[in-house]
Order: structure tokens, then C-alpha cells, then sequence
């Protein structure tokens, strides 16, 4: 048997499924990359508020790259189950709120159709820090753009703006900073040399609010999958699995309705900043850094990595000397009481949340994690520093890397002498240059730390 409408009612007593008419729903909300942290986080959000008696915050859901979700969710009707793991507790309820998932190569019209409906609201991004296009210099990668989200976006604005529509609030949900102002930019440089005709109308009508969204999703395992199956009775191949905690912090800048999400415990302010460079520098921060330095000692996941004194004891430096000490905190914002929070979140053994999954993708997420504190802090970091030296470590070795410039990275890197390999990645003209300038002691902290974290390596 597999969870769909018609099956719903052959769960067991313990899973709670929607009570709202789906069917009567409006697909208020198109959101580009639909994946597992998108369906343990905004849908979970659209699915409580009409739970709560809101109406019209269906979403569709668009995959950019793939039709698996499609494959796994449309059979379904879009229901799939979400559950959340601490310990040794476990509770399942079924989301409701996605009614279809669309495929970017072959359904672009039914994509643009959702957009411009009057129904259409807000349309939100969880792409990954790659699905923004951005070239090392930070500007549009115009080839890469072509491919990802904006001309379908755009196909949908247009089309609004010809019907005299109101423009949506374009809500971006992925780690990068200002990833609201980002958003702007980046779409502002398509428009501007792609649909020149709609880029005045896009930033008069939209807006682009920044948030920071917070929770664990490790990716589902057909072991997971399984495992649920003989607990429910049924099939779910969209099944979703995260930790119980859940934050979401949005900019007040929305241009039309929006669920009551702060009915929900969603905070609404008016300034991001404080909550999302804590999150970067802190949560991220230190997860990059338990992914190098954890696989390079042999550990498999974050629980693992955490419980290694030696980790432990620099990832808490990482998170509340080196990350926290230049944030300016929000009134309330207790960055101490984040700190314990996270290292908390990072032991629960039941996430089995992978060090491989979090390493992926280093080129686009180390700026924002590791070098902003860098560029800002009075003394050194050693915590940092170690970390990239695991990671130019984690780019000589690692046989199959999986980041957007494997090949520039390898090449920055093999053969090369330390004081090179940060000069080709960290330097003024190098792949990741930023307002951190490597100094001499960072250098040789960072040859220290790789030839000892090399020779470990090689004891595996
Ligand atoms: C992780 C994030 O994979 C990664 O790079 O650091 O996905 C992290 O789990 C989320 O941002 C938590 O909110």
C-alpha cells in the first residue's frame, strides 16, 4: 500500500494527517527547489497555517534539476509524511500542503501558468547556494542562469505584469547573507540583459524580503524509508525526516498577503541581519567544520564528529569565540544560549545527519561560513584555520568532489606548496578572494594545522 488521498485513512491512530479540504485550497505559494528541506520547513509552515484555518497556501512545488520528488510525490497527491526524531522518539504526521510537483525541463508553461494566476502570492527559493548562478566574482553567470530558475521565473512575472497583476513577494530561503537583497540583484542583472520590459516593474511591484531559516534535514536513506514503512503500514516514497527544532526569521517586506505564519512562532522584524549571520557563522560555520575535520578522522556523521573531544573543544572556540565575536546581537538575541542549543542539536544520535552531506558544495558555502569572520576578527582563529586546513586537505583527496569548481579547486590545490594553495583559493586574485587577506601567521598556522591533520589522515 502507498500514502495518497485514498489511503489516508488506513494509517494508524498516532499519525495525524491534514483535516483542512485540500482540494478547496488555492495554490497560493510556487516554490522553486522542492526538495526534502523545503518539505520539513515552509510546507510544514503553509500546512499548520491552513490547519489553523487559513485558506489558499497550497504550494506548488518546481524541481530544477530532477523529476525524482515529482516521481516520489505526484503519485501521492502530493502528501508525504514528515517526522521528527530525538532520541528515541519519533512522531509522523502527513503534510497536506503540496499539491503538485512541476519539472523545470518539461513543464515550463504550467510553471509560468502557477505564477501569473491571480491565486499567486509569494514564490520562494530553496535552491542551494549554487542555484543562484553566481560567478567568483559574485556577479550572474549568465550561461548557468539559463538553466536554473530565472527564465521561468521570469516567463511568470512577465506574463503578470501584461495582465496588470500585483507583483509577489519573492521569498528566498537558503543560507547565503542578505539572501533577500541577494535575490534582487541577481534577478535585477538577468531582467536587465534578458526581459528588459519587466526590469522596472519587478522592483516597483515585488519584494524581496531576506530570511533566515533554520532546521536539520538529513537526506532520506531507503533504509529510512523502510524503516517508516513497517511503522505505518504503508509506502511513502516522499518520506522527510528532521530534528524537532524549527526556526524561521523573516524581514517584514512582503508585497501582498501572507499566511499568519507568526501565529506559528515564525519571527517577523525588521532586521534579519543579527539572526542570519549568527545562524551562517555559527550553525553552518561549525557544521563545515565538523564535516572536513570529522571525515578526515574517520567519523560519519555530526553526532559522531561532535562527541571527539579534540572537535568538540575547537568547534565550541568556532561557535562562540570566533563565530559570535563580531555579531552585533538583535535585543533578545542570546548567542551564548544558541551555542548550547546547537551543540545540543548536533549530539542527538538520532538524525544520523552525514558529514558527506554537509561537505558538498564547500567553494559556495565557505565565504559566508568561515571568511566574513575571519576578515572581522581582531586576533586569529585557530578553530577556522584548522578547518580550512582540512578542507584544502578534503580537495587533494577527496575522489569525487562534489562542488561546482571541483576542477578549479583540484587545480588551486594539487602539487602545490601550502603558501600556494591558500594564495590560488584565499588571495587577492584567487578562486574565493573576499576581504580576508591571509596574513603570514594565518599561513603558517594553516601548514601546521594541515601537516597534522595530514598525518592523521594517513593513520586511517
Ligand atoms: C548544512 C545545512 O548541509 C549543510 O551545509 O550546514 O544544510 C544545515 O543543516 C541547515 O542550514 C540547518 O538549518
Amino acid at each position: 500500500m502507498r500514502l495518497a488521498p485514498a489511503t489516508l485513512d488506513d494509517l494508524p491512530a498516532d499519525v495525524s494527517r491534514p483535516s483542512y479540504d485540500r482540494d478547496a485550497q488555492a495554490v497560493g505559494i510556487v516554490h522553486f527547489g522542492i526538495g526534502a528541506f523545503a518539505r520539513a520547513h515552509l510546507a510544514a509552515y503553509c500546512d499548520a497555517a491552513m490547519e489553523s484555518g487559513e485558506n489558499g497556501w497550497m504550494i506548488s512545488g518546481v524541481s530544477l534539476r530532477s523529476d525524482a520528488v515529482a516521481q516520489q510525490l505526484d503519485p501521492q497527491g502530493g502528501l508525504y509524511t514528515l517526522t521528527e526524531r530525538s532520541g528515541n522518539e519519533a512522531t509522523t504526521r502527513v503534510i497536506g500542503s503540496i499539491r503538485e510537483v512541476l519539472v523545470a525541463g518539461s513543464d515550463a508553461e504550467a510553471i509560468a501558468d502557477r505564477i501569473a494566476s491571480p491565486d499567486c502570492k509569494i514564490v520562494g527559493f530553496t535552491v542551494t547556494e549554487k542555484g543562484y548562478c553566481r560567478g567568483s566574482d559574485g556577479s550572474l553567470d549568465l550561461d548557468l542562469a539559463e538553466k536554473s530558475f530565472y527564465p521561468l521565473l521570469c516567463a511568470g512575472l512577465r506574463r503578470r505584469r501584461t495582465e496588470g497583476l500585483p507583483g509577489v513577494t519573492l521569498l528566498s530561503c537558503d543560507n547565503l547573507p542578505d539572501n533577500g537583497g541577494e535575490l534582487a540583484r541577481l534577478l535585477g542583472s538577468y531582467t536587465h540583459l534578458r526581459t528588459r520590459h519587466i526590469s522596472m516593474w519587478v522592483p516597483d511591484e515585488c519584494s524581496f524580503p531576506s530570511t533566515m531559516v533554520d532546521r536539520i534535514v538529513p537526506a532520506t536513506s531507503d533504509a529510512d524509508r523502510d524503516a517508516l514503512a513497517r511503522r505505518i503500514g504503508m509506502r511513502d516514497e516522499g518520506a522527510v525526516f528532521t530534528e524537532r527544532f524549527t526556526q524561521w526569521v523573516i524581514e517584514d517586506r512582503f508585497a501582498g498577503p501572507r499566511p499568519c505564519w507568526e501565529k506559528l512562532g515564525v519571527e517577523i522584524v525588521s532586521d534579519v541581519a543579527p539572526y542570519e549571520t549568527a545562524k551562517l557563522r555559527m550553525l553552518n560555520g561549525a557544521h563545515s567544520f565538523l564535516a572536513y575535520c570529522g571525515l578526515l578522522r574517520g567519523h560519519e556523521f555530526v553526532h559522531q564528529a561532535i562527541a571527539d573531544p579534540e572537535l568538540r573543544l575547537a568547534v565550541n572556540r568556532l561557535m562562540r569565540v570566533e563565530g559570535a565575536g563580531c555579531i552585533n546581537p538583535a535585543p533578545g538575541q542570546d548567542l551564548i544560549a544558541y551555542a548550547d542549543r546547537l551543540v545540543a542539536r548536533f549530539e542527538d544520535p538520532a538524525l544520523n545527519h552525514r558529514l558527506a552531506q554537509i561537505a558538498m558544495d564547500g567553494s559556495q558555502k565557505i565565504p559566508q561560513r568561515w571568511l566574513g569572520a575571519l576578515a572581522e576578527a581582531s586576533g586569529q582563529c585557530p578553530a577556522i584555520l584548522t578547518g580550512i586546513a582540512a578542507w584544502l586537505l578534503h580537495i587533494a583527496d577527496c575522489k569525487l568532489l562534489d562542488d561546482p569548481l571541483a576542477e578549479k579547486l583540484r587545480a588551486g590545490v594539487e602539487g602545490k606548496d601550502i603558501v600556494e594553495q591558500v594564495f590560488n583559493l584565499f588571495g587577492a586574485k584567487g578562486l574565493l578572494a573576499s576581504a580576508w587577506v591571509p596574513s603570514a601567521a594565518d599561513i603558517a598556522f594553516i601548514e601546521k594545522a594541515h601537516s597534522e591533520l595530514g598525518r592523521m589522515g594517513e593513520g586511517q
